[in-house]
């Protein structure tokens, strides 16, 4: 099966003729092939994409609203494929597919079909001499790069408010989970969204990737992914002028006080430890916890721990699928290896899970909960990214917090207390971009999501998208 590139409307190979080979990492075989784009294939994308332009910033916002919901009705009707490709492609159990990917792809496209319509902007009076009033207006052709964690989730997260302000876009997901995005292109072709509005070019991140990023007449990126590709991106941007936005890695803490609401904590710290098998930015990697509980939270943390179930994606039963490569499973595992180094003990997992029959090539791995690391080190301070948390006590407030802020990332963060004065003072100091008390992962896409430090720079949702993808002019008349 050969995934096709979305340009001008119409499916093709890449110029080249090249393909990659796209592994289901399940089972750990080639299933289909991406194709091999390059800058000659992103160049055609920038034409078509400058070519509908006119037309697409000019038809009014109503017509956008009609289009984009009529592409988030045929999400919805296409649920269950969808959730297939994106477990097949990610490895992730279908149920994360079925209701957490998919139904926030069609969300994010619905929040900005809607938004549009409320986007106002500014004026400001000078009495008796002159009114001043802000046009917001799209930027033009525009670049959205997209990792392999959430698919299509954040790869519609950037399209959707790109598209919503009028301007044309050329999208990327990551090679190693590209068919929803193919699926998505196919979605927009009956939708009919007008060619060259949307253009998604297959390919691999330095080729395909680094062109949009270069191109002279994409103005504008839209990247999450690894901090360090974050760094090359800015790099080639920079001297461009081009507008950034930057959602990189996180470390992300969970602040745990004696106080806290257990059940409440150690069943949310379970899901923020392992959803998606660990591969969301938002994870809680390091979870701290006050020493008077820190025993019986550590205990009943690895219990649940040993209880969720790793097995085959398409399993409605199954809790944690495979992780997205056989790379990223050796990266993991590197890191588990580093913690016995540095002097941790591995509580539970951490172990390549062996399953049954295909699914013996496929790259599972058990849910891990270190103790006993320092906070300096640097299986604390490097974005792992896998089903891995370490454990730490502390005992005052002010610890708690310098443990929290001790590294480079600054992205989420939870607190779990019931005193909401300390809950609001440690929200108030912590490094973050998102902070959530006694909860995790309760998200309003109109809130501003992004981190600070190396976790990003600008933030995405709500009008803080459609502000990154509009130009501010002001207009000012004189009476
Ligand atoms: O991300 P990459 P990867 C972290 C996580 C993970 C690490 C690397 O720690 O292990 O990043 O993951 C494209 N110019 N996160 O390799 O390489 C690439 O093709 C332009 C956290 O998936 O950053 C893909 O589409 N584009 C993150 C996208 O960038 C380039 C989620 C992301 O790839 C490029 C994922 C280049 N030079 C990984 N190089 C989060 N914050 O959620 C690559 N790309």
């Amino acid at each position: 099966m050969q995934i096709q590139n979305y340009i001008n409307g119409q499916l093709h190979p890449a110029q080249s003729g090249g393909w990659l080979d796209n592994f289901n990492p399940s089972n750990g075989q080639v299933y289909s092939q991406i194709p091999d784009s390059d800058a000659a294939d992103v160049q055609a994308a920038v034409e078509a994409a400058e070519a509908a332009f006119p037309a697409w910033s000019t038809c009014g916002v109503n017509e956008r609203y009609r289009i984009l919901h009529r592409i988030a009705d045929l999400i919805r009707e296409r649920l269950e494929e969808l959730a297939q490709a994106e477990s097949k492609d990610s490895g992730k159990a279908i149920t994360t597919s079925r209701t957490v990917d998919i139904p926030r792809a069609e969300a994010n496209i619905r929040f900005f079909a809607t938004a549009i319509l409320h986007f106002g902007s500014e004026s400001h009076q000078m009495e008796g001499m002159a009114v001043n009033y802000t046009l917001r207006q799209p930027i033009g052709v525009v670049g959205c790069i997209s990792p392999w964690n959430l698919p299509l989730y954040l790869f519609t997260w950037k399209i959707a408010p790109a598209l919503a302000a009028g301007n044309c876009v050329v999208a990327k997901p990551s090679e190693l989970t590209p068919m929803t995005g193919f699926l998505l292109s196919k979605i927009c072709i009956e939708a009919g969204l007008p060619a060259g509005v949307l253009n998604i070019v297959h390919g691999l991140g330095p080729k395909a990737g680094q062109a949009i990023v270069e191109h002279p007449k994409i103005k504008a990126v839209s990247f999450t992914g690894g901090t360090s590709t974050g760094r090359i991106l800015a790099r080639t941007a920079a001297p461009m002028f081009k507008k950034l936005s930057l959602e990189l890695g996180g470390k992300n803490p969970n602040v745990i006080f004696a106080d806290c609401n257990f059940e409440e904590a150690v069943s949310t710290t379970v899901r923020s430890s392992f959803a998606n098998n660990g591969q969301i930015c938002l994870c809680g990697s390091r979870v701290y916890i006050e020493r008077p509980i820190y025993e019986k939270f550590r205990d009943e943390l690895v219990r649940r721990a040993k209880n969720l179930k790793v097995g085959d994606p398409f399993d409605a039963g199954t809790d944690l699928g495979s992780l997205v490569s056989k790379q990223h499973r050796e990266k993991v595992q590197g890191y588990l290896a580093l913690a016995r180094e540095e002097g941790g003990t591995v509580l539970c997992g951490g172990e390549p899970v062996e399953l049954p029959g295909e699914l013996s090539g496929g790259y599972y791995l058990s849910p891990a909960v270190v103790e006993g690391l320092p906070n300096a080190c640097r299986t604390n301070q490097e974005e792992i990214f896998g089903p891995v948390v370490t454990l730490q006590p502390f005992d005052t407030e002010e610890e708690a917090l310098a443990l929290a802020n001790g590294v480079e990332y600054g992205l989420a963060s939870t607190i779990w207390t019931s005193d909401i004065s300390r809950a609001a003072r440690v929200a108030e100091r912590i490094q973050a971009g998102i902070v959530w008390i006694n909860c995790w992962m309760v998200r309003d896409l109109r809130t501003p999501f992004g981190g600070v430090k190396n976790s990003g720079v600008g933030r995405e949702g709500g009008t803080e998208a459609l502000r990154f993808f509009t130009e501010a002019k002001n207009v000012c008349i004189k009476y």
